[in-house]
């Protein structure tokens, strides 16, 4: 990747991203919600198509000369709802976020009520968090795992819901390492006349290779990131029923966004392609087995993993009883200095803070999709426990560095 055009022009930003591009290559890309996508996205995302303004819909827009914006953006629509088989896309959302905000502007009125999972039990800022609009904007009450289990508790769910009364049930997480049973949750918004949103932002990727149980068809309103587990352009998609289709188009443009980022559109569409391909299906569930395998070794290494393990893409390791005199953002700083890279996160029970959680949070999207297999991803866990094992050890860090460089070497990445 040599960026020889932004070299000519800007040789900082040139250095800046070679070195970015080496960082990928030779570390270990953990941040559960990360992936590296195809040169075809790359290319995508790249093209001119962020020069082009298209307000509107294919078809339909309030500027001349789209008619490849129109192409390429029903191509990224057919592909999605060939993947999801939903009966609405709108694959305008900048993020999951703005993909959610979607949802809230077209359903809600300020002070309407959100119930929500607590951010340190796997939720999402923009799920309800006070420091998001969402909490700002709606009144949220926010439910939580089962302490004893880590599991969902989807007992205590209904009830709250009973109780609060909200206009929207939240499923769908961001550090939630079990296999999410949307139906449930239906059944209790049908219970209190709630609508459901199902934010699948992790694991789209999963639900697209029927690698976990889709929420399509389930849920009113189902979100997602597009560049996490389903590997394709960044930004957020979101998927409804022909109901409140015009509703969530209007809620993205105008609602909620100007033009569309057409680049990351086409990025899309050529993800969803390669997401409809026989292959995706093989590499979703290598994601899932290499999680398994990740998390197995580390319990047997004497971490624990809150829920015991995980069914999806990530595990979520509660450093408080293995390593009481180890935060989870001394063990990201101390695995980055070995080139592991992964993020301090809360956990369910938290008692530090969100700046310095107790726990770490592990995915293997990128690794799978440079190829680690599960006898890798166990060397990769004996790897983070010999660092977490002594976080402030340079020569553990420098041979852990070495062995890291040499894994990466066996899996390359945009060679
Ligand atoms: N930042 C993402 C994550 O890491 O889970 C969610 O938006």
């Amino acid at each position: 990747m040599e960026h020889e055009h932004v070299r000519n022009v800007d040789p900082a930003v040139a250095d800046a991203l070679e070195g970015e591009v080496d960082r990928q290559r030779n570390g270990l890309q953990m941040i559960a919600s990360e992936n590296h996508v195809s040169e075809a996205v790359l290319d995508a995302q790249g093209s001119v198509l962020t020069n082009k303004y298209a307000e509107g819909y294919p078809g339909s827009r309030y500027y001349g000369g789209c008619e490849y914006a129109d192409e390429i953006e029903q191509l990224a629509i057919d592909r999605a709802t060939e993947l999801f088989g939903a009966e609405h896309v709108n694959v305008q959302p900048h993020s999951g976020t703005q993909a959610n905000q979607a949802v809230y502007f077209a359903m809600l009125e300020p002070g309407d009520k959100i119930l929500s999972l607590d951010l340190t039990h796997g939720g999402h800022l923009s799920h309800g968090h006070p420091a998001n609009f969402v909490g700002q904007l709606y009144d949220v009450e926010q439910y939580e795992v089962d302490p004893g289990t880590g599991y969902l508790d989807y007992e205590g769910l209904a009830d709250l819901a009973e109780e609060f009364e909200p206009d929207v049930i939240v499923s769908g997480y961001s550090a939630y390492p079990r296999e999410i049973d949307f139906e449930r949750v239906q059944e209790t918004a049908d219970e209190v006349g709630a609508y459901h949103l199902a934010d699948i932002a992790h694991i789209t990727g999963l639900v697209a290779a029927g690698v976990h149980e889709s929420p399509v068809g389930v849920a009113d309103f189902v979100t997602g990131s597009t560049h996490k587990t389903i590997r394709a352009g960044r930004g957020g998609i979101v998927m409804t029923t022909e109901e409140f289709a015009d509703d969530i188009d209007s809620a993205v443009f105008p609602g909620g966004q100007g033009g569309p980022l057409m680049h990351n559109v086409a990025g899309k569409a050529v993800g969803f392609k390669e997401a409809l391909q026989p292959e995706f299906e093989d590499y979703a569930e290598q994601t899932v087995t290499n999680a398994k395998a990740l998390g197995e070794r580390l319990s047997e290494n004497g971490f624990s993993l809150v829920s015991g393990g995980t069914d999806n893409h990530l595990v979520l390791v509660d450093l408080r009883e293995s390593h009481p005199e180890t935060s989870g953002g001394d063990a990201e700083e101390a695995l980055e200095a070995a080139g592991i890279v992964l993020n301090g996160n809360t956990v369910p029970g938290e008692t530090r803070s969100a700046f310095d959680p107790s726990g770490i949070r592990a995915g293997t999207p990128a690794l799978t999709t440079r190829g680690f297999d599960e006898d890798d991803c166990r060397r990769v866990a004996d790897l983070i426990t010999r660092v977490v094992d002594a976080p402030e050890d340079e020569s553990v860090i420098e041979e852990v560095r070495e062995e890291v460089r040499a894994l990466c070497d066996e899996n390359p990445l945009y060679e």
